[in-house]
C-alpha cells in the first residue's frame, strides 16, 4: 500500500499545525483519497502489523447492531474500551444507525438491509448507500465522550460515515468517506473494514468484489505519533495477503471471525501508539 506512505509523507510535508478537541495537537491535510483494486489483494497494511481480529469483530459486531463494548472484550477486542460508559455504553453509535436508525414513530430502519436488497434487485441505483451521521444524536462538544454515552448520545460522532455502493458488469465496489482520520491507528482499520464489508456483501449478493474508494476530510497525524510514523515510513510495503471466506452465511449478519481467513500476511512489526481520547 504505497498509496497510504504517500499519504503520511504528504500530511508530514503539507500538513498545518492544528490544535483538536482531544488536546494532542495534529499536523491536519484536507482532501485525501485512497484507491484499490481488491484484485490486486486484501488491503491489509504490511509496513506495521494490524490485529486482522479486531477488525473483522468490529465489524461483524456494527452488523449485530450492538453498541456496548462487552460484546467485543469477550471476543479479544479493546478498541472501543476508552469511550465506553462503566456499562459498557457508546450510545447510540455504528451499529444502531446501520441497522435500526431511529424513526419519529418510534419504529426503526435497517439501512443494511436496503443496501443487500438493492444490490440484488436494483444494483444500477445510484442511491446504494447507508450513513452513520444522525445529527439528532451527535453529542455535546462540552461534554466527555463518556458522559454523552450516559446521557444516551453518541460518545463519539462517526468516523467512517457515508458507506456508497456501485454495480458495474457484475462487479462491485464501494466509496467510504471518512470525515476525520487518525492516520497512523485509525486509518488502517477503516481501509481494512470497507474492503473486508465489500467481500461480504459481494459473496451475499453473487457479486465480485471489485474497487475501493477511501475519500478523507481531515486527514491527520497526531503530534504524539510522529516518531511512529517516521519508523514506518523507512519500511517497504510487502505482496498483500489474499482473503478467504471459508463459508457462506445465510446472510449479512451471519458472519463469523472464523470464516475468515487472512493468507500471507507478511507484516513488519506492530508499532505501538498511544490513542487520543
Ligand atoms: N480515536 C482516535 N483518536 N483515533 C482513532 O483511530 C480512533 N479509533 C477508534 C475510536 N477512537 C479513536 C476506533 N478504532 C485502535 C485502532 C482502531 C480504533 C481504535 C483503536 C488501536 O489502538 N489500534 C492499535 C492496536 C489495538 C488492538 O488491536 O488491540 C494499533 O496499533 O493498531
Ligand atoms: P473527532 O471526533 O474529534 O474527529 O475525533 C475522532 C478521532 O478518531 C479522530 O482522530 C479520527 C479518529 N478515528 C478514526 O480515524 N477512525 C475511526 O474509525 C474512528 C472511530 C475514529
Amino acid at each position: 500500500m504505497k498509496q497510504y506512505l504517500e499519504l503520511l509523507s504528504d500530511i508530514l510535508e503539507n500538513g498545518a499545525a492544528k490544535g483538536d478537541r482531544t488536546g494532542t495537537g495534529t499536523r491536519s491535510v484536507f482532501g485525501r483519497q485512497i484507491r484499490h483494486n481488491l484484485a490486486d489483494g486484501f488491503p491489509l497494511l504490511t509496513t506495521k502489523k494490524l490485529h486482522f481480529k479486531s477488525i473483522a469483530n468490529e465489524l461483524i459486531w456494527f452488523l449485530s447492531g450492538n453498541t456496548n463494548i462487552r460484546w467485543l472484550n469477550e471476543h479479544g477486542v479493546n478498541i472501543w474500551n476508552e469511550w465506553a460508559t462503566e456499562a459498557g455504553e457508546l450510545g447510540p453509535v455504528y451499529g444502531r444507525q446501520w441497522t435500526a436508525w431511529p424513526t419519529k414513530d418510534g419504529g426503526s430502519i435497517n439501512q443494511i438491509d436496503y443496501v443487500v436488497n438493492a444490490l440484488k434487485n436494483n444494483p444500477n441505483s445510484r442511491r446504494i448507500l447507508f450513513h452513520g451521521w444522525n445529527p439528532e444524536y451527535l453529542p455535546d462538544d462540552k461534554l466527555s465522550p463518556t458522559e454523552n454515552a450516559r446521557q444516551g448520545k453518541m460518545a463519539l460522532p462517526p468516523c467512517h460515515l457515508l458507506y456508497q455502493f456501485y454495480v458495474a458488469n457484475g462487479k462491485l465496489s464501494a466509496q467510504l468517506y471518512i470525515r476525520s482520520s487518525d492516520s497512523f491507528l485509525g486509518l488502517p482499520y477503516n481501509i481494512a473494514s470497507v474492503a473486508l464489508l465489500t467481500h461480504m456483501l459481494a459473496q451475499q449478493c453473487d457479486l465480485i468484489a471489485h474497487e475501493i474508494v477511501v475519500s478523507i476530510g481531515d486527514l491527520h497525524a497526531y503530534s504524539n505519533h510522529i516518531e511512529q510514523i517516521n519508523t514506518q515510513l523507512l519500511r517497504s510495503p510487502r505482496p498483500l495477503p489474499t482473503l478467504i471466506i471459508n463459508r457462506r452465511p445465510d446472510s449479512i449478519y451471519g458472519y463469523k471471525f472464523e470464516d475468515f481467513e487472512i493468507v500471507g500476511y507478511d507484516a513488519h512489526p506492530s508499532i505501538a501508539a498511544p490513542i487520543a481520547v
